[in-house]
């Protein structure tokens, strides 16, 4: 684990797909800039720097307005460089955090005040060592005013965490739905699972993101449009969206950020859907003060 690694397309295409104003980019994450913020002793993975210079100007090739951006794992518990991104954002960007759970009452107030709304339980054992379920429980039982988990599992425990996911007091946001396997279809076991998940409580919501992880068939990505266009249908109000940039770990598979935003009108056919999607539910999540 020597090798800096570059996930990131270098060109992405303009879409043909345009965002409305003010769409939210609901996942991505900044690496560094290393020499002000180091990664972490743990992690699994080394990336070349992407920091929020290259965040901004993606987001506005792409046509959106905001980001929120997820703590990356090989940035472990320092908050750091997601806080510097935010602060530099005008505005535009809030985040999630990952925490060690004894952080004090003083250090979650001093990240909401740096923008950050909701904290991630990452269960990936490839990018974590370990995610003790009951430490993240205490923690998530004292979050400030407003905030959310974000949860990444991927679908072969999603039956194991299930009591645990029942006992968080706050929403719950999925990433990439829990990783199913999109080729089963929309009906396949995964995403039936995950639809039983979603029947469980109505403050569960999911990221329809990452087609370029979940789909081996490659771009453009036909059995991810076609297991999770019926899962947006189906829970309008509850569905996010995020270009997943700079695409941790993807460099055998890097995919063109341009063809992942006209994912969405293939998942969000009608204007609506995609008002939902891409503006009203990562406000109410994230900036709820701004809502109209
Ligand atoms: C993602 C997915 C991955 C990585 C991380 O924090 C991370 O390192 O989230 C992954 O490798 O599946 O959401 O970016």
């Amino acid at each position: 684990m020597t090798d800096r690694i570059t996930s990131w397309h270098p060109a992405p295409s303009r879409p043909r797909y345009r965002p409305p104003p003010g769409a939210v980019d609901a996942h991505c994450h900044v690496f560094g800039p290393q020499a002000r913020f180091p990664f972490s002793a743990k992690a699994k993975y080394l990336p070349e720097d992407a920091g929020p210079d290259m965040l901004f100007a993606l987001r506005d090739h792409l046509g959106f307005s905001r980001n929120v951006i997820v703590q990356a794992s090989c940035h472990g518990t320092d908050n750091a460089a997601t806080l510097d991104a935010i602060a530099l954002s005008n505005g535009k960007a809030r985040g999630v955090a990952v925490v060690d759970p004894a952080i004090s009452e003083a250090d979650l107030a001093a990240l909401h005040a740096g923008g950050i709304r909701g904290i991630r339980f990452n269960f990936l054992k490839r990018l974590v060592d370990d995610a003790p379920k009951d430490r993240f429980l205490e923690v998530a039982c004292r979050l400030p005013e407003g905030w959310h988990v974000v949860i990444y599992f991927e679908a072969d425990i999603l039956e194991e965490l299930r009591p645990f996911m029942a006992a968080i007091p706050v929403p719950l946001v999925v990433d990439h739905m829990g990783r199913p396997d999109v080729t089963q279809g929309p009906d396949g076991a995964d995403m039936t699972a995950f639809r039983r998940l979603l029947d469980s409580r109505p403050d569960v919501w999911f990221k329809a993101t990452c087609p370029d992880r979940l789909d081996p068939t490659g771009d453009p990505w036909d059995a991810f449009a076609r297991a999770v266009a019926p899962l947006v249908a189906d829970y309008p109000d509850r569905a996010l969206w995020g270009t997943d940039w700079p695409h941790p770990n993807m460099q055998d598979a890097i995919p063109d950020d341009g063809h992942l935003v006209d994912m969405i009108p293939r998942i969000a056919p009608s204007e609506t859907l995609q008002r939902k999607l891409l503006i009203d539910n990562p406000m109410r999540l994230y900036w709820p003060e701004e809502r109209t």
